[in-house]
C-alpha cells in the first residue's frame, strides 16, 4: 500500500465529503497494490484529472496501472454487475460477452464533430461545432454524471512503447468495458504513464456513457487542443477514443503539424520463399475485408509465402533518414467485426478467438459459445440482445458486434509489429467496392497520381445499405469518417510528400469486388488477393513490365499467377481492361467531387485529374 496514494485520494476529494466506497478501498489496499505511480508527477495530467472530478463528481477515483492483475478483477467486478457473462471456460478460456444497449451499436456519424475555430478549417467532410459551444454542451452533459460511479483514468501509448513515431493519451472514462477494452487495445498503464512524464504531451479524451441517451450523445474533437470529449455512447468507435477519436482524427491532424501522416490502413508484411518481406499498408472504405487481408492465408500454389500482419485499422507512417516510409501500427489489438469471420475467410481470426478474448453484441449458442451469422452451421440458442433465438427477430449476433483481442495472439502475427522504427513501406494500396469499371489493380504513374487514386476511392452502394442500388460514394483514403481536418489539407499534405524523397512507396489501386452480367464476383477474393500482392511485389522490384494506359499501369494478363484458380481468360481481360467511355465519365465525376472542396481543392491534384481526363480524350 501507499502512503502517497491515500493522501493524494484524501486530498483529491478536497472539501467534498465522499462515502469510503469499496473502490477506495481497493485503490488503496486492496487487491490491486496500488504504488506510487498511481499518481503522477505531471502537474496538467493532475490538474485536468481534478477539474473532470470536479465536474463530474465520481464516487471514486482509479488510477490504471495496466497489469493483467487489473484486467482480471475489472472482469470479475463486470461478471458480478451483469457487464459480462463468462463464456464457456472449456472452449473458451478468458472469454467474456457483453451486451451493450441496443440503442448503442455503432459508431455514430452524425453525432461526430470536428471543432475547430475557423469551420473551414473542419472542411465539408465534417461535422463541424463552434469550439465554446461545443464545450459548452459537453459541460452540461458531464456534470455530475459520474455520480456513484468510478472515474477511471487510463494512460496509453499509441504504438510501441519506445518508438519515437507512438504518440501518448490519457482516457478518463466511467465505464470498466472501456477499461478492459483499452487493456486489449493499446498500451496502457504505467508504461504510458512514464512517457507521458518524460515527454509532457499527451491527448486529453474525456469520456462518460451518461445514461446512454441518444439525444444527449456526442463525440466532439478539438484538434487544436488535441482533445477529446465523448458522451452518451459506451460502443466501440464511439468510447475507446484510443482507436478512431485519437489515433485517426486527433493524429491525422497532429500529423499534418508534424509532417506525417495517420492513416485508415492495414500493414501487412509479404514474405517470399527466400525470405525477403515487403511490407505494404492498404485502405479500404470500412466493411471491404481489411481484418482478413491483414491476415491472408497464402492459396496452393504459394508454398514458402506467408502473409505477416503488422496492423488491421491504423497506419501512423513518417519518412525516414533513408528517404523509405516507415510505418507503425499504434494500435495493439483487434476491435473486428465478428458476423462473416469462419474458417474459410479468416482461419487465423479464428484460431485468435478462442481464449482471452472479449465479445460485444454476438449471439451464443447452447453450451455457451459465442456464435455469429457465417461462423458454421450450428443455431444459436441466445440473440445478442440475451432473448431465445428466433430468426423471426433477425439475425442472431448484431451484424455490427465484435471481438477485442491483443494482436500478439493473431498466428501471424509479425515480429517487426513492435520495432520502434517501424516497418519500410514498398507499397501503398487504395481500393474501393466497385462493381463496375475499376480495374482488379492498378498503379500510379507518379505519386501525385497515386494521391489522385486516394481522393477518388469510392464504393457502390449496395441493397444491403441504402435505397439507391449503385450509387458512387466518395471515401478518399477511406477517411472520409476519420479526417479531423479539410479534406482539401489533408490532400495538399498528401502531396507535399512527392518531393520529400525518391524512395516513396509506390501507389496502387485495387477492386476485389466487380461482377458480371448475373452479378456474379469476378474475382474469388479472399486468399486468392495474395495474386494482386505478388505483382505488386513484383512490381516494387522491378521484376514484371506493365501497360501503360491513361488511368494506369495495367499488369499483363500473363503476369498475374492464376494457376489453381478458375478465372476464364475473358474474365482476366475484362478485369484488367479499361473501357475509356465509361472511365471519361468517371474522371469528370471525379472533378466535380474535387471541386467540392473549392479554392482549398489543391492545384497539382485538380491537374493530375485533367492530365488524366486529357490522356483519355
Ligand atoms: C472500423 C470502421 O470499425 O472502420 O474499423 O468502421
Ligand atoms: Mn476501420
Amino acid at each position: 500500500m501507499s502512503y502517497e496514494c491515500l493522501i493524494y485520494l484524501i486530498e483529491k476529494r478536497g472539501s467534498r465529503v465522499y462515502p469510503a466506497t469499496l473502490d477506495v478501498h481497493r485503490a488503496v489496499i486492496g487487491k490491486i497494490p496500488r504504488e506510487e505511480h498511481s499518481v503522477t508527477t505531471n502537474q496538467q495530467l493532475k490538474a485536468w484529472v481534478d477539474q473532470v472530478a470536479e465536474l463530474t463528481q465520481p464516487d471514486d477515483i482509479y488510477w490504471c496501472n495496466g497489469s493483467k492483475a487489473e484486467y482480471q478483477e475489472l472482469a470479475d467486478e463486470m461478471i458480478v454487475s451483469g457487464d459480462f457473462i463468462a463464456l464457456n471456460k472449456e472452449t473458451h478460456p478468458g472469454c467474456y460477452l457483453h451486451r451493450s444497449d441496443p440503442s448503442d451499436v455503432a459508431r455514430v456519424e452524425h453525432l461526430t464533430f470536428v471543432c475547430t475555430s475557423d469551420k473551414e478549417d473542419a472542411g465539408p467532410n465534417n461535422n463541424w461545432m463552434d469550439p465554446d459551444e461545443a464545450r459548452d454542451r459537453m459541460r452540461e452533459n458531464f456534470s455530475g454524471c459520474m455520480r456513484g460511479r468510478t472515474l477511471y483514468v487510463i494512460p496509453y501509448c499509441m504504438g510501441p512503447i519506445d518508438s519515437p513515431l507512438s504518440r501518448c493519451g490519457v482516457e478518463i472514462t466511467d465505464s470498466p468495458y472501456v477499461v478492459v477494452n483499452m487493456h486489449l487495445m493499446t498500451r496502457m498503464g504505467d508504461a504510458a504513464l512514464r512517457r507521458i512524464e518524460r515527454e509532457g504531451a499527451f491527448v486529453k479524451g474525456l469520456h462518460s456513457i451518461g445514461d446512454l441517451d441518444p439525444e444527449c450523445r456526442f463525440i466532439m474533437h478539438f484538434p487544436e487542443d488535441l482533445e477529446i470529449q465523448s458522451f452518451g455512447s459506451g460502443y466501440g468507435g464511439n468510447a475507446l477514443l484510443g482507436k478512431k477519436c485519437h489515433a485517426l482524427r486527433i493524429a491525422s491532424y497532429q500529423a499534418r503539424t508534424e509532417g506525417w501522416l495517420a492513416e485508415h490502413m492495414l500493414i501487412v508484411g509479404v514474405e517470399n520463399p527466400e525470405g525477403e518481406v515487403h511490407y505494404i499498408a492498404a485502405a479500404f472504405p470500412s466493411a471491404c475485408g481489411k481484418t482478413n487481408l491483414a491476415m491472408l492465408i497464402p492459396p496452393a500454389g504459394y508454398e514458402g509465402w506467408k502473409v505477416w500482419t503488422v496492423g488491421d485499422d491504423i497506419c501512423w507512417m513518417r519518412v525516414g533518414d533513408d528517404g523509405r516510409m516507415w510505418a507503425i501500427n499504434p494500435e495493439a489489438g483487434f476491435f473486428g467485426v465478428a458476423p462473416g469471420t469462419a474458417k474459410n475467410t479468416n482461419p487465423s481470426a479464428l484460431a485468435m478467438l478462442d481464449h482471452d478474448a472479449i465479445f460485444t453484441n454476438v449471439a451464443v449458442t447452447e453450451d455457451n459459445q459465442p456464435w455469429w451469422e457465417g461462423l458454421d452451421d450450428r443455431v444459436p440458442v441466445t440473440d445478442w440482445k440475451g432473448k431465445p433465438f428466433d430468426p423471426q427477430n433477425g439475425p442472431a449476433a448484431q451484424p455490427n458486434s465484435r471481438f477485442t483481442v491483443q494482436m500478439s495472439q493473431c498466428p501471424s502475427y509479425s515480429d517487426q509489429a513492435e520495432a520502434p522504427a517501424g516497418v519500410p513501406l514498398s507499397a501503398i494500396i487504395f481500393g474501393g467496392r466497385r462493381e463496375r469499371l475499376v480495374p482488379l489493380v492498378m498503379e500510379s504513374q507518379s505519386w501525385n497520381h497515386g494521391v489522385l487514386y486516394g481522393a477518388a476511392m469510392a464504393s457502390e452502394t449496395t441493397a444491403a445499405n441504402i435505397d439507391t442500388v449503385g450509387v458512387v460514394r466518395r471515401d478518399p483514403m477511406a477517411m472520409k469518417p476519420f479526417c479531423g481536418y479539410n479534406f482539401a489539407d489533408y490532400w495538399s499534405h498528401w502531396l507535399g510528400f512527392s518531393t520529400a524523397s525518391d524512395k516513396l512507396p509506390k501507389i496502387f489501386h485495387v477492386n476485389w469486388f466487380r461482377k458480371d452480367q448475373d452479378g456474379k464476383f469476378m474475382w474469388p477474393g479472399f486468399s486468392d488477393n495474395m495474386r494482386v500482392l505478388d505483382w505488386v511485389v513484383q512490381r516494387c522490384k522491378g521484376e514484371v513490365d506493365a501497360i501503360e494506359t491513361p488511368i494506369g499501369r495495367l499488369p499483363l494478363a500473363s503476369d498475374l499467377n492464376l494457376d489453381g484458380i478458375d478465372v476464364p481468360a475473358e474474365t482476366l481481360e475484362a478485369l484488367i481492361e479499361v473501357d475509356r467511355e465509361a472511365w471519361k465519365a468517371e474522371i469528370a465525376d471525379i472533378g466535380e467531387y474535387l471541386d467540392l472542396y473549392g479554392d482549398r481543392t489543391p492545384a497539382a491534384l485538380k491537374a493530375e485529374q485533367e492530365r488524366v481526363a486529357a490522356l483519355l480524350m
